[in-house]
């Protein structure tokens, strides 16, 4: 030890350890931020291929089938509970039949009109034996008769409170018109009845980009004081085709899973097979 201090031997050897020291340890640091950044590349692209997956789910839901198979006008006449469902709430003139044509590929499977009150039912869909859309009269209508509007309102709220296979409410707002206390109302029926709701703003076309950013902002806001609700607020375009991708990949999440390729139908509609199937293994 004393010879190494000595002749200064030991400094040599140990000053270029130090520098072989610190070479090894830059190295390591690059191949630590190269295999992070490797992790990082990996799950992006992961992410990606994920959403992917996604989008063409709802693709392929919303290019089946659709069926109108049913209509309600009162609460006692409704069709026994069968697939999930989606119901399409809002305002009267929001454009909720607009919107389950736009999300179907279809001009007229809803009744869409400029005058308000145009839907007076519930209307029933069946989108591939997959999962059930609800077209559900608007609220906040003035102009209708007290009375009828009772009926058809009184329907539509006593559905969004009790039927147990509704699965999501898609609650629409119109970009172009402030939030009113109808809307509210609502948002607080559906928290109360711990069902999910999801806000999404309709006819973005009709906005300048600056006014679609605040009213976006704004519907965040009360999502996040709302139990209930989705945290995604989706703008949508039933003209441009704005939002429709996302928004039949979210449906889709709800959905029953595709049959089975080497099936054909609704899974539990299959005939009983007949050759016995091999024991479990
Ligand atoms: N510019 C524009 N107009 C739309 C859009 N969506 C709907 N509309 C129009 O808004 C009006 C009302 O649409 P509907 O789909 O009938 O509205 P609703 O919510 O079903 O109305 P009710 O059945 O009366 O409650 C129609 O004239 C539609 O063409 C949109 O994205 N952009
Ligand atoms: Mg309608």
């Amino acid at each position: 030890m004393d010879d190494h201090a000595a002749d200064g031997a030991g400094d040599q050897p140990s000053g270029s350890q130090h520098l072989a020291g610190q070479a090894g340890a830059d190295q390591a640091g690059a191949d630590a931020e190269a295999a992070e950044a490797a992790r990082l590349e990996a799950e992006s692209l992961e992410a990606e291929r994920v959403e992917a997956e996604r989008l063409e789910a709802g693709r392929l839901l919303f290019a089946g089938e659709c069926q109108f198979f049913y209509a309600a006008q009162r609460l006692d006449q409704l069709p026994e509970p069968g697939l999930p469902e989606v119901a399409f709430a809002g305002r009267s003139n929001v454009g909720k039949s607009t919107l389950v044509n736009a999300l179907t590929g279809r001009k007229a499977l809803a009744r869409a009109s400029n005058t308000p009150g145009r839907t007076r039912q519930l209307n029933f869909f069946d989108l591939a034996g997959r999962l059930t859309l609800v077209d559900m009269p608007g609220y906040g209508y003035a102009q209708a008769a007290k009375e009828v509007k009772a009926d058809w309102q009184g329907l539509m709220f006593e559905f969004l409170r009790g039927r147990p296979t509704l699965r999501r409410v898609v609650l629409l707002l119109d970009s172009r018109i402030e939030l009113k206390a109808s809307d509210l109302a609502v948002m607080e029926l559906l928290d109360r009845a711990a069902v999910t709701y999801q806000l999404v703003l309709t006819k973005a076309d009709g906005v300048r980009p600056g006014v679609l950013g605040r009213k976006h902002a704004e519907a965040l806001a009360l999502v996040r004081k709302h139990p209930a609700a989705f945290p995604d607020v989706l703008a949508t375009s039933s003209e441009t085709g704005l939002g429709m991708e996302t928004l039949r990949a979210e449906l889709a999440d709800l959905a029953l899973p595709s049959p089975s390729p080497f099936g054909r139908g609704r899974r539990k509609q299959q005939a009983p097979a007949l050759t016995p199937r091999p024991p479990h293994r």
